[in-house]
C-alpha cells in the first residue's frame, strides 16, 4: 500500500512523514526540487505477538505501509493551476492521500494564505485536486471526439459510453463533488481505474495541531466534520512536531510519554488502521521456512489471488489452502492441537480469505 502525503507548504507535511516512517535525516527545510522521500512504517498488529509465540519463527516480517512525501511542492500549487507533471505521476501512483492540514499556530512560520485556517486550506486542496481530474478529463474528452469521428461500432458504442461517463464526472467535478463521492456502478469505476484519478483515492485528512492545542483535539476534528454531508472523510488530528520526536524514542520510553500526555493510541498507528479501513483492507499470516509473515489484501480476495500475492508459482500451481482463523488457533494454542479438533480446514482456490487467517498454501509447479 502506498500514501501520497499531500498539504500547503509549510504545513507540516516532512515533518509527519518522519512521524510515520519514524525517519531521522529527512530535511524539513523548503527546497524547490521535486524529489520525493520514500519511507516505510511497518504495520503494527497485536496478532504477530501471539503468532510468534506459537510457532516459535526465527524471522518476523510485518506488513508496511509506503509513505511518499514529495519535497519542494510547485510554486504556483494552491492557485487552481492543478497538479502536473511529476508530482501528478508520483501522486497518481499511490493508493490513497494523506492531506496534511495546518493548525498549529507559530509566529516563526508565516502561512502562505497569512491567517491559520484549516477550512479554507481544505477547500485550497479540494480544488487543486478537482482541477488536476477536470485537466485530464478534458483531454481524453477532445480526444475522444476526434475517435469518434472516425469510430465504427462497436468500438464507437464503448467510445459513446466512455463520453458519457466522463461528462458526468465533470458536471460532479464543478459542483465540487470529488469523484470518491459521486455515485458510481461497480463496472464504472473498474472503467474508470486507469485514469487513476486523485478525487477517487480514498483520503485520509491530518489535522497538524499544536502540543498546547492537545486539549481541544476532538472539538477542532468536529469542526472539520461538519464542512462534509455523510460520507464523511477520516481526519485524525496530531500534533506534528511531537509526533516526529516521539518517533525517534524508544517505544517503551515513547509510550510513557504519550501516557503523561493523555495520547492514548500511537498516531501512526491510527493512521495505518484507517488506510486499512478507507482501502478496505486485510492481513492474513504465513509461516514458511522459519518466517512468519503478515501479508496486505484487500476484502474479499480469493484465496487464488492471495496466493499469487506471494509468489506467481504459488498461484499457478495452487493445490489446496490450509487454512484456521486466528480465534480458532488462539484457543488451540497450537496447529497440532488444532488439527486434532479438526479446525485446521481444506479450502480452495475461490475460498474468500478472512481477516486474520494463518494459511498454508499447498502448490504443484
Ligand atoms: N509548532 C509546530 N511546528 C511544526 C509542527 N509541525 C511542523 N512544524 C514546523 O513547521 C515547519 C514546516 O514543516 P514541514 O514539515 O517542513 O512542512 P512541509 O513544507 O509541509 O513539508 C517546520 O519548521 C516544522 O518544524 C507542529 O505540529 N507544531
Ligand atoms: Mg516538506
Amino acid at each position: 500500500m502506498e500514501v501520497g502525503i499531500i498539504g500547503l507548504p509549510k504545513s507540516g507535511k516532512t515533518t509527519i512523514f518522519n512521524a510515520l516512517t519514524k525517519a531521522k535525516g529527512t530535511a524539513t527545510h523548503p527546497t524547490t526540487a521535486l524529489t520525493p522521500h520514500f519511507g516505510v512504517a511497518k504495520v503494527p498488529d497485536y496478532r504477530l505477538q501471539m503468532l510468534e509465540k506459537t510457532f516459535h519463527p526465527k524471522k518476523v516480517t510485518p506488513a508496511e505501509v509506503k509513505y511518499i512525501d514529495i519535497a519542494g511542492v510547485p510554486k504556483d500549487f494552491g492557485k487552481g493551476e492543478g497538479i502536473r507533471g511529476q508530482f501528478l505521476a508520483y501522486l497518481m501512483n499511490a493508493d490513497a492521500l494523506l492531506q496534511v492540514v495546518r493548525a498549529f499556530e507559530d509566529a516563526e512560520i508565516p502561512h502562505i494564505e497569512g491567517a491559520i485556517d484549516p477550512k479554507r486550506d481544505i477547500a485550497i486542496l479540494d480544488l487543486e485536486l478537482a482541477f488536476s481530474d477536470l485537466a485530464i478529463i478534458e483531454n481524453r474528452l477532445q480526444r475522444l471526439e476526434a475517435s469518434l469521428k472516425r469510430a465504427k461500432s462497436p468500438e464507437r458504442e464503448l467510445l459513446v459510453k466512455e463520453k458519457a461517463l466522463l461528462e458526468r464526472l465533470k458536471l460532479g467535478l464543478e459542483k465540487e463533488t470529488p469523484i470518491r463521492q459521486q455515485s458510481l456502478s461497480e463496472a464504472e469505476i473498474k472503467s474508470l481505474s486507469n485514469y487513476r484519478f486523485l478525487t477517487a483515492k480514498p483520503m485520509l485528512t491530518v489535522l497538524n495541531i499544536g502540543e498546547n492545542q492537545l486539549l481541544q483535539a476532538s472539538f477542532l476534528e468536529a469542526e472539520i466534520y461538519s464542512l462534509y454531508p455523510p460520507p464523511q472523510p477520516k481526519i485524525v488530528s496530531l500534533c506534528g512536531k511531537l509526533e516526529m520526536e516521539l518517533a525517534q524514542l524508544g517505544d517503551a520510553e515513547a509510550e510513557e510519554f504519550r501516557k503523561a500526555l493523555g495520547v492514548a493510541e500511537p498516531a501512526p498507528d491510527r493512521i495505518i488502521g484507517f488506510c486499512y479501513q478507507l482501502l478496505e483492507l486485510i492481513t492474513f499470516f504465513t509461516v514458511v521456512s522459519d518466517e512468519l509473515k503478515a501479508w496486505t489484501i484487500l476484502k474479499a480476495t480469493p484465496a487464488l489471488k492471495a496466493a499469487g500475492k506471494i509468489h506467481s508459482d504459488i498461484e499457478r500451481g495452487f493445490i489446496r489452502a490450509e487454512v484456521i482463523s486466528f480465534q480458532d488457533l488462539e484457543k488451540c494454542g497450537s496447529l497440532a492441537e488444532a488439527r486434532k479438533r479438526g479446525l485446521l480446514r481444506l479450502e480452495g482456490k475461490n475460498y474468500i480469505v478472512q481477516d486474520g487467517d494463518i494459511i498454508t498454501f499447498l502448490f504443484n509447479v
